[in-house]
């Protein structure tokens, strides 16, 4: 494509007005105008912020310290529960107005539900559910802060967050969904992540292999920008309102 970002963002909108099918990969930085920090980006939190995701997000992490990785949980739990979604998901629940839109997120915060997205696969599980290391009890908890380490009302062993750490598999049924979704788009627009974690970055991969339109919305081009068609510079909070103002 040619010419301004701007323009090619009208083109991406007509197709979406004539009914081109859109799939939605959307990372932390979507939540970032909501203030909830990404994962890779700076941290002004003195306390998290010498922490990499691989240090607290795998099961190592949390058998050889699951208070520590309760705690980090805990903490994002309660940002999550003071914040709101932001412009950003509210423009994929108007966009779904005018075409289909299948949203896949690496986010755990449950904020494209919360805006009132409905087609929603969430590829790393939610912050909101606790499961059993032992039984097969899972439940969705919503209380913050919780007790820490919180422990199963059934067999009182630990309980875990029911997301998917480093190492472990996508559920299967995700996985399957997400490679329907962007097997069948026409469109796929990659918001605010960075391309660098997998299985995730690989549905990029495979929307080209199918000859979807690759559109990137980021503060910076990020590894997905190489395979995007477009680069939308600036917060997905402003840039994605735009895509819906030229929609309707
Ligand atoms: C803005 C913005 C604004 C900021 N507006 N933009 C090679 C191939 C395949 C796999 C591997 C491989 N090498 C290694 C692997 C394995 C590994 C992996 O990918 N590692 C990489 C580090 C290389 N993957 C796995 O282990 C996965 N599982 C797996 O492969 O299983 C195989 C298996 C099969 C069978 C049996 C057993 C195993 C699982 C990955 C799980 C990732 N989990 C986490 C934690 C989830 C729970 C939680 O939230 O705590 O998922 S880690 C973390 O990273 C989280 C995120 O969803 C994920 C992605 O992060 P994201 O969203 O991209 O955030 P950031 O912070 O990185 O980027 C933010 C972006 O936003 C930046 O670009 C900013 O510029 C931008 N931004 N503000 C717009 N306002
Ligand atoms: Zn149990």
């Amino acid at each position: 494509m040619v010419g301004h970002w701007r323009e090619q963002l009208q083109e991406i909108a007509q197709r979406c007005r004539d009914g081109a099918r859109v799939a939605v990969l959307s990372g932390a930085g979507i939540s970032a105008a909501s203030g909830i920090p990404t994962f890779r980006g700076k941290s002004d939190d003195a306390l998290w912020s010498r922490y990499r995701p691989e240090e607290l997000a795998t099961p190592a992490a949390f058998q050889r310290d699951p208070e520590l990785v309760w705690r980090w949980y805990d903490w994002r739990r309660s940002l999550i529960a003071d914040s709101a979604p932001n412009a950003a998901h509210q423009a994929l629940v108007a966009l779904a107005a005018v075409t289909d839109v299948r949203i896949i997120t690496q986010n755990v915060d449950g904020y494209h539900q919360q805006a009132g997205s409905t087609d929603v696969i969430e590829y790393h599980g939610n912050i909101w559910t606790v499961r059993c290391t032992s039984c097969h009890y899972e439940n969705l908890d919503h209380r913050v802060p919780l007790p820490i380490p919180p422990r199963c009302p059934g067999c009182h062993a630990l309980l875990r967050p029911g997301v998917v750490w480093f190492g472990e598999p996508i559920p299967a049924a995700a996985c399957e969904a997400a490679d329907q979704a962007v097997a069948a788009c026409d469109i796929l627009l990659v918001v605010g992540t960075a391309g660098a974690v997998y299985p995730a970055a690989g549905l990029v991969t495979l929307a080209s292999f199918h000859d979807a339109t690759v559109v990137e919305f980021n503060l910076e081009p990020s590894a997905i920008a190489q395979r995007a068609s477009l680069y939308v510079p600036g917060s997905a909070a402003d840039t994605l309102p735009l895509l819906i103002e030229e929609t309707t």
